[in-house]
């Protein structure tokens, strides 16, 4: 016996570890997750080509319910096409090995056992259950492989549920739902003694299956493979049933049976035989012939009180002998005629198996023996069978749960006072929660006070539920899946799913007893169904439940330790256990269909946990499915992916769950995801059900929080019925096309069930058509819905391919269930379907843009966000997309800015060349450069386009998403073109007139100088001739008189002063004079009080009371308008002064059309305003004060340039410079030092000193953007955020008051200081100019030592050279040249020396010059200016929200629509409450815009209107709801601590603020400011 038994196990072990090869496993048990993970294996379909993929190829098939799995054939590799050609005249070959080879064939049983053996109880659960899905017979009793004795497998079939209709019920059309294990019934068995001349098992599979149709439970002698010796399978015990349909008239048998199939001869199996005697109501023993020891083993049956049977072949050559031996055990055994069978070879087969049945009917009425599996159990443990449940940690594990169980009684009672969190607390959360976003109730209070009464109720419930100490059931919980291992936690978590389920089953069969009934009733009101959907769901508890208060209990101790940092949590882990559970495969809830309501805290922190458990590497694919109740959705998946999904009947799975399947290692790479994380949904609600209040609400919730989630979305739908098709099409459009909006667009797959594709192929091109029709209109009405303007095409809101994407899967079932088993079709559909998803996926992975779960955790974030306020697409508020955004436009910045240098360049040195020249032939030139101009700035504007196309290109993470904002920055890029264009021309153009100008002066000039020359000369030669020496004195003396007389002689008529300011008052009355005798007046009155006051102030009078009655009936609209008047008016200032400093720079005269273009600036841009009833006096006065301003300027520049240009000026300041050549000359000295040190002074210093002030501007920029504050600057929201920090730190009411009152000056002065502190800070300005400095040097020394001996024989020549050098970057002055060059007698080559010695000296000179300028006006000298272009990139577009007056930090350059990443109370934009009162509005726009609350204001014409309609009147705004609860603290605090100033400020009331604003602490405005701030950058 022993021997014999270590020969069988030898032979296991011989058939698993070599043939099989799953050695590895006997040990280290094969794992559900093992069979699951994506492999490149698990999507190939075919046979298996080698002996060791059958197992693998066996699992797969059966997890995807594959009816065909069994079969063990293999594959034999057929030779391709190719060689199939060539090989034509011997391919008889193949049909002669295929049945001849039978060494790597494998008997269907044999690798089951195999399989078995090597899987892990959780493994060997699954496989029983799958295996019962096909309706294949189980294995009952597992022969001893590794085990001294047989298994019972009594645990492996715990999940199995059966459903039938027993006949009593037939009428009722009740149903019973059981645990197979629980369920007792009658079982017969079938047993073999000695040989057998027909198939056993053939015969059973006749017996089970309904008429016209058969079954194979049973693997039989003629299915493939299965008549290869069995190897291992011997002694294997299988136990298949019959159930009834409740149908009378076709249902074989009224009550469930059981039939068990002892495989091989019992005399090698006693032990089971035994087994199946004592368990059995009755025992078929199939035999030819019975021997004398055979008998022996019969006759042990004696006693037993289970009937025998014989089933024996008639025709034998035994059967005499039989006949005799089965006389004799007559009365042993109680046998009469009807206990033996015989089967004759004439025996009509189907008679034979109706008598088998009568067989089993009768025995079924004897009122037999009853038994359930589970309590067979006991009987094997008195035969020493092993039982698999008997294992110890699974024993334990069943007391742990039971602990919990056994305590329940009613399950809504023991729901309410165990799991606490989750009851009402939790439902009221969820309520405030949604009704913060949505303010429906808010009624008569106050907006902010309303929301933070909201707030408080939301604080005080996490509180109350923080309080609640787990309830001892749930304190049992949370203590045995911390502390027991993982093993033993998965066998507790499965039995109190086992006992949860009993205990529901019972409690609900009532219930859906009376729900059918209901349901069947046409006339039953919607009203009841919703009570009883109630009822169902207080009252079913399973695991998910404790789950979910886990996930309470987390929550509350989060929000609770957030307000009071110090305390100690408790529950800190439990996300990391709960990771652990996804990844063992366990559905992680992630709505709480319940509440519909997101436990968000809880599910982020899973989520993180999980993905550092994944080591950070969890690319994942995110697939979605979304469709009528019960169409199959949650079986879809199993199906597909192998998942445990909760499935029934009825409605089952609710909110949605999220299950982890893990690809395989080597498959990640090719694939490009690391993990898949299906979602399944509940149900989108049926018809009936759709009418009930908040269904259809809820329904677009899940919808669009599922759709916008996902990667692919399975949309599920049974084409029956329409309407339904219909609604749930309209939902899944909605959801699509709010998705389309954010930029997200997921693929799209349709899955129609029930239809099969060959049946149907006509038909469903029909449907698909007929379908994308619908959709198409679906959509169109979706997006009227939505307000969009445009049309809207499905393609254009899903990556949806009529072809490709329209599945059409057979119905689960073939036949009628409860006996039906799993169509193969729809599993093979399935598999072809997740086939198909995975080389789509393949096939897009280059532009395919993965998340990882930090980034799937900021989608969930902010989709759920928005989806609690009602207007999705502007609620949608999404980091991950600022993300990219803020990327493209910083790189667009540097982009621009790389643009403006070149430009800014290219102009210095074309304005360098304009100057040089010394020809009067401008028009030529200027035309010649424009058009170079024009060629540059499109290569420019080319080379931006390009870039952005690379960008877009450059597979940057989620580039996806801003792919509308493209044609912004196209847009953006020509618009600076433009500018650029309009600057470079001007520029240009500017040169050229100041050229001109000095060439008529220098003309004029240059006659007045031959003429001195001359003078000069003559007095030389004079003195000369005179014999007697003069002294300095005289020579002085001779001078001054010959100057004098020269000038009396050229009557010189010095430069006209003009009168600036004069000049414009003329020009503006001139533009007034057609406005009518008012204005004339006006203008006499002001001209006459003189003096314009230095500072522009506010009158009543600027606002024109006369022209609407809104004034005299809101103070605060008048208030307002007064407000935006002064605003339009510093803006205009502060345009037309910066106009003016770029004139004061430019050393033109002062021309006419300045003032022109001046009041050309006002008049545009008081056209253009959006400032009603604004007066004429404002504009006259308005128009005065600027003119008055810029006179000033002007003034000055006019006299500069006359004291730089007037001839006499000129020529006085060359006196003494004639004086001492003349002197030199005279006196016969060798000036030629002098000359040279001259020219350096005179003429190479100014031009350097001009050169670094076109130079340094650039630089600086430059400079400052890579320094550390350039972090700062990096974004418009950065810098924000900066701003407000500083001036958070800096408490001074002042700084706000100018931040609110003049933002732009603020920046302006803010950017200025920075800049400057940056310039002082370091020495490194010192290094920049001489890094611009020395390279210009080295260029003069190099042509100064170049030009020695060219063409340069005189001075003049060698001068005129060295210019023409240089011209693109130096500007010489003339008029010190030519002083130079005046008499220079000097050689070329001694000059030159002299000017190179020179050289060092006159750059240090240089450098000290700047070295000792103070930084601003330093600055101010620039020619680009770098305060300008740094304000630049922070200012944005200027524009203010249209309430608070907040500025727009929307990052792009040309955006379409402004936005601001935090609001603040409207007060602090200057408005006031309401008509009654003149205390400032304590409104928040951002809560606002959601609220039932209106405004008004000028734009409305003094009339109410809505906030949430704001768009109405400014559709360029985009105002998102509060990110957060605490999103407005900053401004809050900010506003409740200098109430009062601000109301002074604005001369307004200071209005009574929510008490709870004053709570707000200072680290709690930071806070808010960063998170505000950051969610916009992204880093959040
Ligand atoms: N006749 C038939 N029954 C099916 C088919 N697909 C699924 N079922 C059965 O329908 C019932 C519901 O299946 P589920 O997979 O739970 O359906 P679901 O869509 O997930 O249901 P909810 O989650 O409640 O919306 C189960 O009993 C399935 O066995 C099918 O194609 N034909
Ligand atoms: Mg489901
Ligand atoms: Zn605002
Ligand atoms: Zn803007």
């Amino acid at each position: 016996m022993l021997y014999h038994l270590s020969a069988e196990r030898l032979k296991t072990l011989k058939y698993t570890e070599s043939k099989l090869k799953m050695k590895k496993y006997r040990r280290k048990k094969l794992r559900l997750k093992d069979v699951l993970k994506i492999t490149t294996e698990s999507l190939k379909d075919g046979r298996p080509k080698t002996i060791e993929e059958v197992p693998w190829h066996f699992l797969r098939q059966l997890m995807a319910l594959n009816g065909t799995a069994r079969s063990t054939n293999i594959e034999h590799r057929t030779p391709t096409h190719h060689t199939l050609a060539m090989e034509l005249d011997i391919h008889e070959e193949y049909f002669f090995c295929s049945d001849t080879e039978t060494s790597d064939s494998l008997h269907p049983l044999d690798v089951l056992c195999a399989i078995l053996l090597c899987s892990d109880s959780f493994l060997q659960q699954e496989i029983l259950s799958k295996m019962s899905m096909c309706q294949f017979a189980l294995p009952l009793l597992l022969p001893a492989l590794d085990t001294p004795r047989c298994t019972l497998m009594l645990w492996a079939m715990r999940d199995i549920v059966k459903n039938w209709r027993p006949h009593s019920l037939a009428e009722s059309r009740g149903f019973r739902e059981q645990s197979l294990v629980l369920i007792e019934m009658p079982t017969v068995s079938f047993v073999r003694l000695g040989s057998c001349s027909f198939s056993k098992s053939k015969l059973l599979n006749e017996v089970l299956s309904p008429s016209q149709q058969r079954y194979n439970f049973f693997v039989h002698q003629d299915m493939e493979s299965g008549n290869i010796p069995r190897e291992m399978a011997d002694g294997l015990v299988e136990i298949a049933w019959y159930f009834p349909g409740g149908r009378k008239n076709s249902d074989l048998f009224p009550e469930p049976v059981a039939v068990t199939n002892l495989r091989g001869d019992i005399k090698s199996h006693k032990l089971q035989f035994r087994f199946l005697t004592q368990v059995s109501s009755a025992v078929f023993i199939v035999t030819e012939s019975i021997s004398e020891s055979e008998h022996d083993l019969l006759s042990s049956l004696q006693g037993s009180d289970t009937k025998c049977y014989f089933i024996f072949n008639s025709h034998s050559g035994k059967a005499k002998e039989t006949l005799t031996c089965l006389k004799r055990l007559a009365p042993v055994l109680k046998l009469n005629n009807s206990r033996v069978l015989q089967k004759g070879s004439a025996t009509n087969k189907a008679a034979f198996v109706k008598n088998l049945q009568s067989a089993i009917q009768a025995i079924m009425s004897s009122s037999p023996k009853r038994m359930s599996i589970e309590s067979m159990a006991e009987v094997a443990s008195e035969l020493s069978i092993q039982v698999d449940e008997d294992a110890e940690e699974c024993q334990r594990a069943h007391e742990h749960a039971k602990k919990i169980t056994a305590q329940i009684k009613d399950l809504a009672e023991y729901k309410k006072e165990n799991l606490r969190l989750q009851g009402e607390p939790w439902e009221k959360l969820a309520e405030v929660e949604k009704e913060l976003c949505r303010l429906r109730r808010q009624g008569d209070i106050p907006l902010e006070k309303y929301k933070a009464q909201l707030k408080e109720k939301l604080s005080n419930l996490r509180v109350q539920q923080n309080k609640f100490h787990p309830a001892e059931g749930m304190n049992i919980f949370i203590t045995t899946i911390e502390q027991l291992p993982p093993r033993d936690r998965h066998y507790f978590l499965k039995w109190m799913k086992f006992d949860l389920d009993l205990i529901a089953r019972a409690n609900l069969s009532d219930l859906w007893d009376q729900y059918k009934e209901k349901c069947n009733n046409s006339k039953t009101d919607s009203q009841k169904l919703a009570e009883l959907d109630k009822i169902t769901s207080t009252s079913s508890l399973g695991v998910e439940h404790f789950i979910r208060e886990l996930g309470q209990l987390y929550e509350a101790e989060c929000f609770v330790i957030d307000k009071n940092p110090e305390k100690q949590g408790k529950f800190r882990h439990l996300p990391g256990l709960a990771a652990d559970l996804m990844l063992e495969g366990f559905p992680m809830e992630l709505i709480d269909g319940d509440v519909s309501n997101i436990p968000l805290q809880w599910v982020m922190d899973v989520l993180t946990a999980l993905h550092s458990k994944l080591q950070e590497r969890s690319r994942m694919l995110v697939l979605t499915v979304l469709g009528v109740q019960s169409t199959g959705k949650s079986t879809l998946f199993n199906t597909m992916f192998g998942l445990q999904l909760a499935v029934s009947s009825g409605r089952c799975t609710r909110g949605a769950f999220m299950s982890v399947i893990k690809v395989a290692e080597n498959f990640q790479q090719e694939l490009g995801y690391d993990i898949i994380l299906v979602i399944d949904t509940e149900g989108l609600k049926a018809p009936e059900l759709a009418k009930l209040e908040g269904s259809y609400q809820h329904d677009n919730e899940l919808a669009t929080l599922v759709v916008g989630l996902s990667d692919i979305t399975i949309v599920n739908l049974a084409m029956e019925n329409a309407t339904e098709m219909q609604d749930i099409l309209q939902i899944v459009a909605h959801a699509f096309l709010r998705m389309a909006e954010i930029g997200h667009k997921p693929n799209c797959q349709f899955v129609h069930q029930n239809v099969s594709d060959v049946s149907a192929h006509e038909q469903n091109m029909k449907d698909k058509k007929h379908l994308l029709e619908q959709l198409d209109e679906i959509i169109k009405v979706a997006a009227k819905m939505e307000k969009k303007g445009r049309e809207v095409k499905f393609s254009d809101i899903m990556d949806y391919d009529l072809e490709k994407h329209n599945w059409y899967i057979p119905g689960l079932w073939l036949g009628v269930p409860p006996m039906a088993p799993v169509n193969v079709g729809y599993s093979e559909k399935v598999f072809e379907l997740k086939k198909h998803l995975f080389e789509f996926l393949k096939g897009c992975s280059e532009k395919r843009n993965t998340k990882n779960i930090p980034q799937f955790i900021k989608w969930v974030r902010s989709l759920w966000d928005a989806v609690k306020h009602e207007n999705f697409i502007f609620s949608f508020r999404n980091s991950l997309i600022a993300e990219a955004y803020n990327q493209l436009s910083m790189n667009y910045a540097e982009w621009e800015w790389g643009f403006r240098k070149e430009m800014y360049l290219w102009v210095s040195e074309k304005g360098t060349f304009i100057q040089n020249q010394t020809l009067y032939e401008d028009t030529s030139i200027l035309t010649k450069l424009r058009n170079e101009a024009q060629e540059k700035l499109s290569q420019e504007t080319e080379k931006i386009l390009d870039n952005l196309k690379q960008y877009f290109e450059s597979g940057a993470a989620n580039l996806h998403l801003i792919e509308k904002y493209k044609e912004d920055f196209m847009r953006s890029a020509n618009c600076l073109k433009n500018e650029l264009e309009n600057y470079s021309f001007s520029k240009l153009q500017e040169v050229t007139e100041l050229r001109k100008g000095q060439h008529k002066i220098n003309a004029v000039l240059s006659e007045y100088k031959r003429k001195i020359e001359e003078d000069v000369d003559r007095l030389l030669t004079q003195c000369r001739k005179s014999n007697c020496r003069l002294s300095n004195n005289e020579l002085e003396k001779e001078f001054e008189h010959m100057w004098t007389g020269t000038l009396t002689e050229l009557s010189l008529i010095p430069l006209q002063k003009r009168n600036i300011y004069g000049e414009m008052e003329f020009c503006l009355i001139r533009e007034l004079e057609n406005r009518g005798s008012a204005v004339k007046q006006m203008l006499k009155r002001v001209k006459s009080s003189s003096a314009p006051k230095t500072h522009f102030k506010m009158k009543d009078e600027y606002l024109d009371i006369s022209m609407s009655k809104v004034f005299t009936t809101s103070q605060s609209d008048f208030k307002e308008c007064w407000h935006k008047t002064e605003v339009l008016a510093e803006s205009l200032i502060e345009r037309c002064k910066s106009y003016t400093e770029g004139k004061v720079n430019c050393k033109a005269d002062y021309d006419e059309t300045y003032c022109r273009k001046l009041l050309r600036i006002i008049n545009e841009q008081l056209q253009q305003s959006d400032v009603l009833y604004i007066s004429a006096c404002f504009e006259v006065e308005l128009k005065l004060h600027i003119l008055w301003d810029a006179a000033c300027e002007f003034q000055k520049i006019h006299e500069k340039f006359i004291e730089e240009n007037d001839p006499l000026q000129r020529l006085g300041n060359l006196k003494s410079q004639y004086f001492s050549t003349f002197k030199s000359l005279y006196l016969e000295k060798d000036e030629c030092q002098e000359k040279a040190w001259n020219f350096c002074d005179r003429c190479l210093k100014p031009a350097l000193e001009d050169y670094m002030n076109r130079r340094l501007g650039t630089n600086i920029v430059d400079d400052f953007l890579s320094s550390e504050i350039s972090v700062k600057y990096k974004t418009r929201s950065a810098f924000q955020c900066f701003v407000l920090e500083k001036l958070l730190e800096e408490n001074d009411y002042n700084n706000y008051v100018q931040y609110v009152k003049n933002y732009s000056d603020f920046i302006k002065t803010q950017t200025q200081r920075h800049l400057v502190m940056h310039c002082r800070e370091k020495a490194s300005l010192g290094d920049l100019e001489k890094r611009i400095l020395t390279p210009m040097i080295s260029k003069v020394s190099d042509v100064l030592k170049n030009s020695e001996g060219v063409n340069t024989k005189t001075a003049s020549a060698f001068l005129g050279n060295l210019c023409e050098k240089l011209e693109q970057d130096l500007v010489i002055p003339k008029d010190s040249l030519e002083m130079i060059l005046f008499k220079n007698t000097a050689s070329v080559n001694q000059f030159s020396a002299f000017v190179l010695q020179f050289i060092p000296e006159l750059e240090k000179q240089v450098l000290s010059t700047f070295e000792n300028m103070e930084t601003e006006s330093k600055l101010s000298q620039l020619a680009v200016k770098p305060q300008d272009e740094i304000f630049r990139r922070v200012i944005g577009c200027g524009k203010q929200c249209p309430f608070c007056k907040v500025p727009c930090d929307t990052e792009g350059p040309a955006h379409k629509q402004h936005f601001a990443s935090m609001h603040r109370p409207k007060g602090l934009g200057w408005i006031c409450q309401g008509s009654k009162t003149e205390a400032l509005s304590c409104d928040i726009c951002s809560s606002a815009v959601v609220s039932n609350d209106t405004f008004t204001c000028s734009e409305t014409k003094g009339e109410p209107h809505p906030y949430k309609d704001y768009r109405d009147f400014f559709p360029d705004w985009h105002i998102q709801p509060d990110s957060s609860d605490n999103a407005s603290d900053y401004w809050k605090f900010v506003f409740n601590k200098f109430n009062h100033h601000f109301a002074k400020e604005f001369d307004a009331a200071p209005p009574n603020l929510p008490e709870e604003w004053a709570k707000i602490t200072k680290e709690q405005a930071l806070k808010s400011l960063t998170e505000a701030f950051a969610l916009n950058q992204g880093t959040g």
